[in-house]
């Protein structure tokens, strides 16, 4: 066997991405050019590197996913035609026009150097700003479209338990670039609150290290939440087989 096919026991290692999608309404004048006059959005769906390139307005993909990536497939809704995406070669996207929100299935394949399954995520293609004061109310396109652009991205860690060596070779010769401490831009998701406009004219989103941290927070809390709710269940397990053990022996004594 080659030295490359030895996994390297105990050794985890992960690389950020962010899923999610940016909409924008369509201009009547934009509309009036589509096969489709009922389109009313246009959107990119997309798998990234969670890091944003300083010069440019597009969230995250500051890195080129490739070395790792092999394939993305993005599922769409049944009204579109082809459904399945299929998208070999970066950037990890896909862009369409619509008039409807949608649950969009991302299946990720990895270099085959990795060995590993490919992962399905599933992502809310959001069309519709967000609205400050939670309430599911959908403005009209003529104010929509003075939000701006909206965004729904998701921050996560692909992790790779015991790695091929001559994967975590790849890996490790293609370090992440670090995200940014502060924020300098909004958070990736819009409070476009219809009291202030201002909200949601902060320009592109983009993901920071403060929010990895809380996400890695949460993961933290739900497993804690589970251990303790397994421990819970445990002891519920521990008091019912008293509990039979007893009535058992009332029923042999009965006998
Ligand atoms: C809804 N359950 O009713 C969702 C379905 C479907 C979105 C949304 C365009 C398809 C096409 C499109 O936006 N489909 O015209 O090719 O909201």
């Amino acid at each position: 066997m080659s030295n490359d096919r030895v996994r390297v026991r105990g050794l985890s290692i992960f690389r950020p991405i962010i899923y999610g999608n940016t909409a924008t309404v369509l201009t009547p004048k934009e509309r009036e050019s589509l096969s489709s006059p009922d389109h009313t959005h246009k959107w990119t769906v997309a798998v990234r590197s969670a890091a944003s390139n300083p010069n440019s307005d597009i969230v995250g993909g500051a890195d080129d996913l490739s070395y790792f990536i092999k394939r993305v497939v993005f599922k769409l809704h049944e009204t579109y035609p082809n459904q399945s995406r299929t998208v070999d070669k970066p950037p990890f996207e896909v862009s369409e026009t619509g008039w409807g929100e949608f649950e969009i299935q991302i299946r990720i394949t990895f270099i085959s150097e990795s060995g590993e399954k490919a992962i399905l995520l599933y992502h809310h293609l959001k069309l519709h700003p967000w609205n400050a004061t939670g309430e599911a109310e959908i403005p009209p396109l003529d104010v929509a479209i003075k939000y701006g652009p909206v965004h729904s991205w998701q921050y996560d860690e692909i992790v790779f338990n015991d790695p091929f060596q001559n994967f975590l070779s790849i890996l490790t010769a293609h370090p992440p670039t670090p995200l940014p401490k502060g924020s300098k831009r909004p958070v990736p998701f819009h409070l476009s609150n219809p009291a202030s406009l201002e909200a949601s004219k902060g320009g592109t989103p983009e993901f920071t290290t403060q929010m990895a941290k809380e996400e890695a927070d949460r993961l933290d809390a739900a497993k804690k939440e589970v251990l303790a709710q397994q421990e819970a269940m445990r002891l519920q397990i521990v008091e019912k087989e008293k509990e039979l053990d007893s009535l058992q022996r009332q029923l042999n004594s009965m006998a």
